[in-house]
């Protein structure tokens, strides 16, 4: 048995491999690990479906220059010298701001440390940002404003000692969900616990919650500076703590006048609600305020940061049990990536980019030649440069930028226009791919070798338990083999240990009160050897190697002493004007998009996406809105919308989910180019960033949605993978032995039979198919056997209303298909009652929300308990418990009416 930690988001949970037999692992919680106790969420459980060779980069490709055009495959060697020759002629002819780097937050942070360590100390240029600009920086920013360093000062175990817990912007049931998780129980144990939500969004979180703000899109400023005045205007002030610790109180209350009744209006809200939580928040001393995207990606997202910390400093709410401003990570290694200052306008060690002493510290330790000095294009900003012709070339690792940044087409246009791009990514097609040069094959999780650091500071390995597939590569042997062909000495290392000591190192290096000090420091874990780096307990930081320090691993918080980082050891407040998004809605485009995650995929689907177990809770894009705005642009739950900014467009499916209010649409991030004909959601997005941070406005995009018309509707199931760009619309998920593809289509189809056979590859003529025809309703079915099983089928309608994917689903896994499974197949629905099971719910056991709904009304379900007792959901992971809740309210009121 092996443990490492798992590959998605920043709680960073502990996970256990154990082989087997088969090939496969069983993968499980690790119960020692302190962040997730031996609990896994879904996505987490499902690791183990995702770590098959289908699909991945196993050796370096290179584009065929002369020939088609195609990526053909090349030795390392050839691979790495053609793009250390074409990098070092740029640099020559143009200058190190000519190449750039493009990262991530999921590198591990060995490999992180190593690319900023080449380019920064190497090149000499600071064109080296990340994915965590779309995610984090807005919260880095704030951080530095008011503590002089990135640090998140709250630790997971507060959460069982809070008395409030306010979530601004943060779907932490679906995004974060054993952290979710770990509040229900303390919520359970300590019912006198408030909960609050702010987000414009009725999201699963709102179940836990006892109040739910539902505020106005990007007015979180006036909220938190309407609280920090309410605060202020009632006494509820440590004036102590603030004389002793802060600066700026005056300042920031200058900028922060409004009365509860004007904040009321500004961020849309009922007076009341909004009373509820200032005087909750005045009248309790533990407060947790945890906060995600919904703050950081906006045009505002640094002031909304310092707006939150203003509120807890004023009460001496910080560095202490059970309260602090908490920045909620999104990455596994988020937090690793900010340690080895993965930003372009940062250096290593939370060292400064624009500190002459920080410079020299950092270029001392490591001697080289050069050091950046002065920041690097942020990732928008990058891409622009791109398509300019500035940046000539640009290694893009661990990110698909042309999925994930804000207006994506430009993106795409500016790989096109780029004279060399290198990818290093772990699976051969991404919509980033496409456009590679280069593509390097890299380790993926359960191959890997390094460590990561969770939203709680708290440093884990992840291990390998798997051997290296193909030619597959680490990222940082990677970068170092590039860096010796560069002539750059410094990068000789054997292993993931020797980086990480050397980064440990450097934590510590010249961190003393009378030097650079900072909180960061792990100088106690810079002696490590290879066994005790692979034996490392979750660790977290500060740890220097002090004796005290060590002692104080993991216990302590920091700014415990209320000594904060700025020079003079004062917080400060931030005085945050509130201001508007960006674009605001217009006649044209009346509506504003919000984009965010869905609880089973993880960003570009390219590893969730393989994993049958997560393919059915959401199998498709969609777009959220209210029922009336729906009716106002026209279109109808269940059909297709094109949605429509300035800067791009997609096709998603219309639902109304209940939790959004007027005037907003919800699309998720996931779908791309691999998985959909047109649902690249990036593409639609603004590019606004905040000017702080430069972290784009994800949330707030103008749009129009409009009927995406088409002539029918349908899905296919298909053992074999099919291609479809001919249709006007399709989307593909990965099933158990089948995939599964929805379609629409806008020419009319005159001989169903024969298209159909086309459009499955079916070429014999004595092929087993069934077939049923309705031209008058435009109704078709077939289905395809191979040896009496199911191979594939299709089924078209006028209407959007096919039968259950469900039901189908099932007959995949028949051995042979019987008389009465055919004649079901040919009416179109089960024969057997209660095959319907509807949409899933709970993706472990895959249970449909008819089957719990069935149990509800017959049994007089009334606790999500009583669901698992019954039917088994949640009682895996957990992560659709909030999703329970809101079915027995759904069935009480359907009861009720
Ligand atoms: N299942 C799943 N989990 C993930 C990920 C994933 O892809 N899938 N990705 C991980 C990563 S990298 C990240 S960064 C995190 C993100 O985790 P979260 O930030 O929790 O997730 P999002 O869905 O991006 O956005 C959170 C909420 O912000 C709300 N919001 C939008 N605008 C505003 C506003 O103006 N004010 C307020 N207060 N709220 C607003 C949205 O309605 C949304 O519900 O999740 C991590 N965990
Ligand atoms: N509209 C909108 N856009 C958003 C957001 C939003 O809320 N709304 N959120 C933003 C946020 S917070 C984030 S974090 C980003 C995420 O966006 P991305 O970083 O673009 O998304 P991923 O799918 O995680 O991309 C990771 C890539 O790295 C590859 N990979 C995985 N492991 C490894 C490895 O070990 N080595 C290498 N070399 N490659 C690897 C994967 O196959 C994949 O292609 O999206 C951002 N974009
Ligand atoms: S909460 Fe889920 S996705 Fe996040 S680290 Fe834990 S198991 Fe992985
Ligand atoms: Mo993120």
């Amino acid at each position: 048995m092996i443990k490492t930690t798992c590959a998605y988001c920043g709680v960073g949970c502990g996970v256990t491999a154990t082989p087997r037999g088969d090939g496969g692992f069983d993968i499980a919680g690790d119960a020692a690990h302190p962040a997730n106790q031996g609990r896994l969420c879904v996505k987490g459980s499902a690791l183990g479906e995702t770590i098959g060779l289908e699909g991945r980069l196993l050796y370096p490709m290179m584009r065929e220059r002369g020939g088609d055009g195609s990526l053909q495959r090349v030795a390392w060697g050839e691979a790495l010298d053609h793009v250390a020759d074409k990098w070092r002629a740029i640099i020559d002819e143009h200058g190190p701001d000519a190449v750039a780097f493009y990262v991530s937050g999921q590198l591990l942070t060995e490999d992180y440390y190593v690319a900023n360590k080449l380019v920064k100390g190497y090149i000499g240029s600071a064109n080296i940002d990340t994915n965590s600009r779309l995610c984090m920086s807005s919260a880095v920013a704030g951080h530095k404003r008011a503590f002089g360093e990135d640090v998140v000062p709250v630790n997971y175990e507060d959460i069982d000692h809070a008395d409030m817990v306010v979530l601004v912007g943060s779907n932490l049931a679906w995004c974060h969900p054993i952290l979710f998780q770990r509040l229900t129980r303390a919520k359970e144990a300590r019912p006198g616990m408030k909960i609050v939500v702010i987000d414009p969004r009725r999201t699963a979180t709102c179940e836990l919650a006892d109040l739910h703000l539902p505020i106005k899109p990007g007015t979180d400023v006036w909220l938190f500076n309407g609280l920090l005045a309410y605060l202020s205007r009632i006494g509820a002030v440590d004036a102590a703590f603030v004389a002793a610790h802060t600066n700026g109180l005056e300042d920031a209350l200058a900028a922060a006048t409004l009365t509860p009744e004007e904040v009321a209006r500004a961020c849309r809200l009922n007076l009341q609600d909004l009373m509820e939580f200032y005087e909750s928040f005045a009248a309790t001393a533990k407060v947790i305020t945890g906060f995600s995207m919904g703050v950081n990606q906006s045009s505002a997202g640094t002031d909304k940061v310092n707006s939150i910390i203003n509120c807890h400093l004023i009460g001496g709410r910080i560095g202490k049990q059970g309260m602090g401003p908490f920045s909620i990570t999104g990455q596994p290694n988020a937090m690793g990536g900010r340690e080895v200052g993965g930003l372009a306008n940062m250096l290593a060690a939370h060292l400064d980019l624009d500190n002459a002493a920080h410079r020299d510290a950092v270029q001392t330790f490591w001697e080289s030649p050069r050091i950046a000095s002065r920041p690097g294009l942020k990732a928008v900003d990058l891409f622009e440069a791109i398509e300019a012709g500035k940046v000539k070339a640009v290694w893009v690792i661990a990110t698909n930028p042309v999925v994930s940044l804000p207006n994506a087409d430009q993106v795409r246009r500016a790989l096109e226009r780029c004279e060399l791009v290198v990818v290093s990514d772990v699976v051969r097609d991404t919509d980033t791919n496409a456009y590679a040069d280069v593509l390097l094959p890299a380790l993926a999780w359960g191959e890997k070798d390094g460590t990561v650091t969770n939203s709680e500071r708290r440093i884990s390995r992840q291990r390998p338990f798997l051997p290296a597939p193909g030619e597959a590569r680490a990222d940082w042997l990677i970068l170092s083999q590039f860096a010796l062909r560069m002539g750059y000495d410094g990068f000789g290392y054997s292993s993931a240990a020797e980086i990480f000591t050397e980064h440990a190192r450097l934590s510590a290096f010249r961190n003393g009160p009378a030097e650079l000090p900072r909180a960061f420091d792990i100088g106690a874990l810079a002696t490590l050897g290879e066994s005790a780096y692979d034996a490392l307990l979750p660790t977290q930081w500060p740890a220097p190697a002090s004796a005290a320090g060590v002692a104080a691993h993991g216990a302590g918080h920091p700014f415990a002493d209320g000594r904060f980082s700025h020079a003079d050891g004062r917080a400060r407040f931030v005085a945050t004007v509130p201001r508007s998004p960006a674009n605001l809605p217009d006649v044209e485009y009346p509506i504003t998009l919000n984009t965010g995650r869905v609880r089973d995929h993880w960003h570009t689907m390219t590893r969730t996406g393989r994993a049958p177990k997560l393919a059915d809770h959401v199998p498709e894009s969609f777009i959220d809105m209210h029922p009336q705005d729906a009716l106002l642009c026209g279109v109808k739950e269940g059909e297709l919308a094109r949605v429509t900014s300035q800067w791009g467009s997609v096709i998603a499916r219309v639902q109304h989910g209940g939790g959004i209010a007027r005037g907003s649409a919800f699309v998720p991030i996931h779908w791309n180019n691999q998985t959909a004909s047109d649902a690249r959601v990036g593409a639609v997005v603004n590019p606004v960033v905040d000017p702080v941070s430069g972290e784009p406005e994800f949330k707030h995009t103008p749009v129009i949605v409009d009927r995406f018309p088409v002539k029918w509707h349908g899905f296919i199931l298909s053992r074999g993978a099919l291609q479809l760009d001919a249709l006007a619309y399709w989307t593909k998920v990965q099933g158990k032995d089948f995939q599964r593809y929805e379609l629409a289509g806008r020419n009319a189809i005159s001989d169903f039979g024969q298209w159909a056979r086309q459009l499955l590859g079916i070429e014999d003529d004595d092929a087993d198919w069934l077939e049923y025809s309705d031209r008058t309703s435009g109704v078709f079915r077939a289905v395809h056997l191979v040896d009496d099983r199911i191979a594939q089928c299709i089924f078209i309608s006028a209407r959007p209303d096919l039968p259950t994917r469900q039901w189908l689903a099932s007959l995949f896994d028949k051995p042979l298909l019987e008389i009465a499974d055919r004649a079901a197949l040919l009416a179109g629905r089960p024969i057997a009652a209660g095959a319907d099971t509807g949409p899933t719910v709970c993706s472990c056991f895959g249970v449909g929300r008819n089957t719990i709904c069935n149990a509800i009304r017959e049994q007089n379900l009334t606790t999500p308990a009583q669901i698992t007792a019954c039917v088994k959901a949640g009682g895996n992971c957990g992560s659709c418990v909030p999703e329970l809740k809101k079915l027995l309210s759904e069935v009480r009121v359907e009861e009720i009416a």
